[in-house]
């Protein structure tokens, strides 16, 4: 499949698929083009069985600086409304049962920090620059940064950054929990990379069910998640990497996952 406005790659013997976010005149800015060429990636990456982990990343200047306001000049709210603006393609990545990791450099605003939120979590390079300005354009964020924030980084951080369009810097990022870790710019896809192979080494059913588990905290009640957890837990007992991690363990030898 090609792609105008992304690539895609793989990495690590095709175990990690890396999708890079390519319209650099724009810095990235996400239109509709762009959000279904990404979603045909993502699902193609979740379907395809060697791959265990999704890379997203940018630039070096830009991860994405947000949704294309050329394009959105000109809506109505009846075209917005019609054309199912956000859901159309925008919700594809929820969907992704594999860990995709955010790996940001530059600008991540708008409706790029809404998509960095949607990853399961985000490495940051040293100049990264995160913000919802969308209330400088008469607008609020659309892709769900007025809750995804919060959750994040809490309500008054994310009020002040959603409210004064404020941009937060990476170390700023990190401390407030918006990002997992900061490294220098020149080793973001390594870290990234090292990350995704870490992930990749361990059984993908544990790894799915995992992801699975967290994200059904910010979901449902901590007794229904805290059930949900229990119930899947109790699943992994009937896969064989349950069976060979625990054996590895107790023989002091590295686990070799058959992801069953
Ligand atoms: N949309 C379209 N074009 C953009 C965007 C964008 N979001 N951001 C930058 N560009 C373009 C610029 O117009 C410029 O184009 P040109 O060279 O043709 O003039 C080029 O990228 C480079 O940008 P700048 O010259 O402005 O570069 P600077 O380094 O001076 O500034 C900034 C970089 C700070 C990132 C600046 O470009 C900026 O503020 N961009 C806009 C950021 C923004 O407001 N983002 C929010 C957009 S609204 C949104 O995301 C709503 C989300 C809703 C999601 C669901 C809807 C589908």
């Amino acid at each position: 499949m090609s792609y105008e406005l992304i690539q895609t790659r793989t990495e690590s013997n095709e175990r990690i698929g890396v999708i890079t976010l390519n319209r650099p005149q724009q810095l990235n800015a996400l239109n509709d083009q762009l959000m279904d060429e990404l979603g045909l990636a993502l699902k193609a990456f979740d379907a395809d069985d060697k791959v265990g982990c999704i890379i997203l990343t940018g630039s070096e200047r830009a991860f994405a600086a947000g949704a294309d306001i050329a394009a959105m000049q000109k809506l109505s709210f009846v075209d917005a409304y019609k054309g199912n603006f956000i859901t159309r393609n925008w919700e594809t990545i929820r969907s992704i049962r594999k860990p995709v990791i955010a790996a940001v450099s530059g600008f991540a605003l708008g409706g790029g920090c809404e998509l960095a939120m949607m990853c399961d979590f985000i490495i940051a390079a040293d100049n990264a620059k995160f913000g919802q300005p969308e209330i400088k354009l008469g607008i609020i964020p659309g892709a769900g940064g007025t809750q995804r924030l919060p959750r994040a980084v809490g309500k008054a951080k994310a009020m002040d950054m959603i409210l004064t369009g404020r941009m937060m810097d990476a170390q700023e990022a990190e401390r407030a929990g918006l990002v997992s870790r900061v490294v220098p710019v020149q080793d973001l896809m390594g870290e990234a990379l090292k990350a995704a192979e870490a992930i990749c080494s361990f059984g993908q059913v544990a790894v799915m069910a995992a992801k699975e588990c967290v994200n059904r905290a910010f979901e449902s009640a901590l007794s229904d998640g805290v059930m949900h957890e229990r119930r899947l837990f109790n699943a992994l007992f009937a896969t064989a990497d349950q069976k060979e991690g625990m054996d590895a363990f107790l023989n002091k030898r590295p686990a070799q996952f058959a992801n069953r």
